[in-house]
Order: structure tokens, then sequence, then C-alpha cells
């Protein structure tokens, strides 16, 4: 398995995870921002992507772009999308109000007035996590799991990444949520995962260099312990 992105973490990095998560064997490839620009990377991948644009999976005979696609394909492959539809459902719905505070975060990182808003955006955040919170301990599986106890599932990854993200953007905001914080620290120190966050084979920004923030090891949330 190949999945191809830039070097950073951004929309591959949950598939990313899932792969680590369950010790699938896949080569990533990273496409330089100076290779992007020039046009070079973008003519190969251009005849597989509607909008060459990446992330991009090849598995075997199957090419797939679009990283919700892949994240869901990866999901069923790998086992972590539930069994039944209802589990899948709730994996669905916690997976996509994930994904919605993930593009939110992801936008604000290039918003040219990040700085300035960062405060006002972190205050927004906070009642976003209160509402999470809230939602947490009315669904979750247990206090490590959001769908399944004792098993993790593509919600949980896109959970985790997502709060991940915030740590770095507003520090201390997901320390005051405990139980989304254990949920968190939990995933990021199990198995696979632990190994890989702490690695030099984790790409070392959340973005792109160009971006207003996250595009810097020093914007970006690292696991040392
Ligand atoms: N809906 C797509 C969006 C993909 C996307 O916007 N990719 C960006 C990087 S995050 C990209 O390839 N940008 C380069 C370009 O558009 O030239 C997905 O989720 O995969």
């Amino acid at each position: 398995m190949k999945l191809t992105y830039f070097d950073a973490r951004a929309r591959a990095e949950p598939a990313r995870l899932m792969l680590e998560l369950t010790g699938t064997a896949y080569e990533y490839e990273a496409i330089s921002a100076e290779s992007w620009i020039s046009g070079e990377a973008k003519a190969r991948i251009a005849e597989r992507t509607p909008f060459c644009q990446l992330p991009m999976l090849q598995d075997g005979a199957v090419s797939l772009c679009q990283s919700q696609a892949i994240l869901r394909y990866l999901a069923r492959k790998l086992s972590l999308y539930g069994d039944t539809i209802e589990e899948q459902a709730r994996v669905d719905e916690v997976h996509e109000t994930a994904s919605e505070l993930f593009i939110e975060a992801a936008l604000f990182h290039w918003d040219p007035q990040f700085h300035e808003r960062r405060d006002e955006h972190g205050a927004a955040t906070a009642k976003k996590l209160e509402l999470l919170s809230q939602y947490f301990t009315r669904v979750r599986a247990d206090a490590e799991h959001w769908v399944l106890p004792g098993r993790y599932t593509m919600a949980d990854v896109m959970m985790a990444f997502t709060l991940e993200t915030l740590l770095p953007m507003h520090p201390g905001l997901v320390q005051g949520f405990p139980e989304l914080h254990r949920f968190m620290t939990t995933f990021f120190t199990t198995g696979g995962v632990r190994d890989y966050v702490r690695s030099d084979r984790r790409p070392r920004t959340w973005t792109i260099y160009m971006a207003t923030f996250a595009g810097k090891p020093e914007e970006t949330h690292h696991w040392t312990d």
C-alpha cells in the first residue's frame, strides 16, 4: 500500500495513524512543496485524481483520492468501522463531528489574520469542546473509546488527531477538558501509534511552510514522553 501526500501531517495523517495503529505495511511518499510547485509531481498524479490534489492511496489495483474516501476504505479494510450498521452509523457520526473541527482548524492555519484572531478562535473552540465533552460522556463506549468498548475505530483516530491539532494552536485548552484529554493521550500511547508519533518517520510539521501557522516544528505538537 502506498500513501502519497506532502511532507506534512494535515489531511493524510488520520490515514497514516490508522495504518500504524493496525501495524499495516505501507510506503509513505512525501512530495516536496518545490516539486509540487514545479508541476513535476502534479503531472504524475493528474490522471488518477479529478482535481489533481493529495492525498492519494494506492492499494494494488485500487487508486483512491479524497481523504474521506481513503479513510473509509481503510476503516473497512482494517476493521476500524464497527461490525453492524448501527455501529458504523455512530462511527460516521463521531467521525463527521471530528472532521468538522479538523477542517475548521486546518483552514484557520492559513488565515492571514491567524495571530490577531487567535484568542477569539480559542474562545469559540472552548465552547465547542465543552459541547464535545458532554457528547463524549453521553455516547462513549468507555473512558478511552468513542464507539466500541476496548476497540478503536476510525472515529477515535479522527477525534484524537483533531484534538492533537488544537494543542499548539491553543496551549492548555484541551487539557481543560480532562476526559477528552485522557482519551487523546491514551490513543497516542497505544501500540504502533505510540512508536510512530515519537519517531522521525512522522512529518515534523502539521502543514507546509507557507501557512500562517503550523508549518514550523515549533508550531506543531510532538510527543516525546
Ligand atoms: N477534498 C479533498 C481536498 C484535497 C486538498 O485540498 N488537498 C490539498 C492539500 S490539503 C492539495 O492537494 N493542494 C494542492 C493543490 O490544490 O494544488 C480531500 O479531502 O482529499
